[in-house]
This record gives C-alpha cells, sequence and structure tokens, in this order.
C-alpha cells in the first residue's frame, strides 16, 4: 500500500488555507493510503517560538487535524521531535544536500527576507529536514500545497543523490498529490500573497476557530476591486483578490471555478460576500466547536500523540538502521 506522509507547523492559529489546502485533504485521503501525519514542532522553532505557547499550540493542532475528520486510531498522528530519527536522518541529509540547491529555495528567501544574515541556519536548511520526515518513513506521496512542490522536488534531488553516492537504490522518489481547488489560499488583504499563520494582520486569514460573527467581519472586510463579478475564469485576470475569493468559495463547496462564476455572473461584491460568509460558517464552525471540545482535554491529546510516536518509531528504526549501515556509522552493538 502506498504511504503519505505530510505535516503541519504548530507556529499558530490554523487557518482556512491550512484546511482547503491541507487537513481537508489528508482526511480525503486516509481511507486510501497509510496515513502519516505528523506536527512538525521542530520546523517550527526555525523561527522564533515562545515555549510556554508552543505546548498549547502543538495540541491545538493536533485537535485541528482530528477535527478536520482524521481518525486518530487508523492515522499516525504524532509530534516530530518525539521521534528523534527525524533529526539524525537531517544531518545525513544536510551532508548529501547542496548548497546550491538551497540557495534557490523561495520559502527561505521570503521568510529570511531583507534580514537573511540574522535567518537561522535551521531556516536555511528546513527543506534537509523535511526531506527526512518523508524519506525517513518511506513515503511514497505527499500531499502538499502548491508553496511546497519547490520542498518536494528537493526531497527528490536529496533522495537521488544520496542512491548515487552510496551505490544504492534505498529511497523511493516521492510523488506530490496536489488536490482541489484554490490549493493556494491567498491573504484577504492582498492577493498576492499567500494566507499565512505568521501574518500580523489578523484580518489576512480566518482561522479554523473563527467565530460566526469574526467569519462575516474579515470577509466584509476583505480586498475586492469595483468591478462586477464575471461569466467565465478568464474575467479573474489581473483581479488576484476576486480570484482568491472566489476559489474558497468553490473549494468550500466542492465546485469548479466555472460553475461558481456561472452562479454569480453580473453580481456585487455584496451580494457574494453574504454567500461565501454562510458557507464558510457552515463549514468551520462545527470544526471550530470540535477544536475546543478537544483542546478543553489535553491529556486525551497527549495520548495521541504519544501512540503516534510510537507507531511511526517503529517505522523509522529500520529505515535509519540501514542508512546507518549505508554510511558506514557504527551503532553500538545491541
Ligand atoms: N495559504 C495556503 N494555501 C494552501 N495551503 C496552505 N498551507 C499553508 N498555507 C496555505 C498548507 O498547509 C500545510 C501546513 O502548512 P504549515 O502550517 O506547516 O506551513 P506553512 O505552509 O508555512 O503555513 P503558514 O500558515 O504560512 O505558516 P507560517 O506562517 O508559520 O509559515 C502545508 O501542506 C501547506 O502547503
Amino acid at each position: 500500500m502506498s504511504r503519505i506522509f505530510s505535516g503541519v507547523q504548530p507556529t499558530g492559529d490554523l487557518h482556512l488555507g491550512n484546511y482547503l489546502g491541507a487537513l481537508r485533504n489528508w482526511a480525503a485521503l486516509q481511507n486510501r493510503y497509510e496515513c502519516i501525519y505528523c506536527v512538525v514542532d521542530l520546523h517550527a522553532i526555525t523561527q522564533w517560538q515562545d515555549p510556554k505557547e508552543l505546548p498549547a499550540n502543538t495540541r491545538e493542532v493536533t485537535a485541528g487535524l482530528i477535527a478536520a475528520g482524521l481518525d486518530s486510531e487508523t492515522n499516525i498522528i504524532f509530534n516530530q521531535s518525539a521521534v528523534p530519527a527525524h533529526a539524525e536522518l537531517a544531518w545525513i541529509f544536510n551532508c548529501v544536500a547542496r548548497l546550491g540547491w538551497l540557495n534557490r529555495m523561495t520559502q527561505f528567501k521570503e521568510k529570511a527576507g531583507k534580514n537573511r544574515e540574522n535567518a537561522s541556519v535551521g531556516l536555511y536548511a528546513y527543506p534537509s529536514l523535511m526531506a527526512a520526515d518523508i524519506l525517513v518513513y518511506k513515503a511514497t506521496h505527499v500531499p502538499v500545497g502548491e508553496d511546497q512542490k519547490q520542498h518536494l522536488e528537493l526531497t527528490r534531488d536529496i533522495a537521488q543523490k544520496f542512491n548515487n553516492d552510496f551505490g544504492v537504490e534505498f529511497f523511493p522518489m516521492v510523488e506530490p498529490l496536489i488536490l482541489g481547488e484554490a490549493t493556494r489560499v491567498m491573504s484577504l488583504r492582498d492577493g498576492s500573497s499567500k494566507m499565512s499563520k505568521s501574518d500580523p494582520s489578523e484580518n489576512s486569514r480566518i482561522n479554523m476557530t473563527d467565530d460566526a460573527d469574526t467569519i462575516a467581519r474579515k470577509l466584509r472586510r476583505a480586498k475586492t476591486d469595483p468591478e462586477p463579478l464575471p461569466e467565465t475564469p478568464a474575467g479573474l485576470d489581473g483581479r488576484p483578490e476576486a480570484r482568491n475569493l472566489l476559489g474558497i468559495y468553490a473549494a468550500l463547496c466542492d465546485k469548479t471555478m466555472e460553475d461558481v462564476c456561472r452562479e454569480f455572473a453580473g453580481a456585487q461584491f455584496s451580494r457574494f460576500k453574504d454567500s461565501i460568509t454562510e458557507l464558510a460558517v457552515s463549514v468551520l464552525a462545527p470544526i471550530g466547536g470540535e477544536m475546543s471540545r478537544l483542546t478543553a482535554d489535553p491529556a486525551y491529546l497527549d495520548r495521541v500523540l504519544a501512540r503516534g510516536a510510537e507507531q511511526a518509531s517503529e517505522i523509522a528504526k529500520p529505515v535509519l538502521d540501514d542508512v546507518y549501515d549505508i554510511v558506514g556509522l557504527l551503532r553500538p552493538a545491541p
């Protein structure tokens, strides 16, 4: 059976982009693949995280995964730092990946911004750790948003180079799974930048735990343009905010952009915003409610994570043992 790995960072409130670009798709895959889902806390600390908030964020993301429909009994759900094999394989991959490859990563450029000299080495080496996350389980498929495609290509490059360097056919060539409309949800304030947990403007995103009034307020304030909605998606060219809102609507109700354009052809944004608000609340309210219920029981979430870490470690250990043998690293005799 094919095996899926994917991760989400506990860097703050989960938002509609995480839901439509990742969590919802993960839930849809769970009966077709063996699934390993990871709360990637080691990735999170590549940028400053308050140690007082990180545990609660890790539990909240875990609650988000379950509330979005992942069955914690049939899927492996755990936090990355609980399985040291990720960090161990990442170090080996740091010795396989080339500086030139990492220099091309757009996420590093975006996140480091102008203050590149002051970015952490961890942020720079983030893609090596991501490759380790995936390959330590020899995962065959990774469901990712459009934004993570470049990192996945790097994972393939690392796997290929490892196999070539050591003359083995050890790591598989992992395939991306990019699913559905609105795989890249953009900020409500700026249709050219991604909806993101770390955007300083709360109004740029809809959080999975936002209540109905907050969702309505954020959508009311969402940036638009003065034109009525077009009859076809071609009419959205040069209108990034309109494209984003229609894409979100289409994803929330599982329709195509063509269908949504037909439905709202000629309408003003005021009418469309009422409809998208109603739809967003109907989808997110039950999920947000379930997240609140689950986060009120941290002991339950900790049990889910502990069981997941145990199951993940069982899969990772023989892979890492083989890697140590291939590389020629001695392990203490049993
Ligand atoms: N805006 C988005 N549209 C579609 N998919 C998205 N994802 C994130 N943002 C969007 C997908 O969600 C999964 C988990 O992402 P993540 O939280 O681990 O990292 P990220 O992509 O860096 O998300 P953020 O919100 O932008 O976090 P910060 O601000 O901390 O960097 C991934 O599959 C991602 O594609």
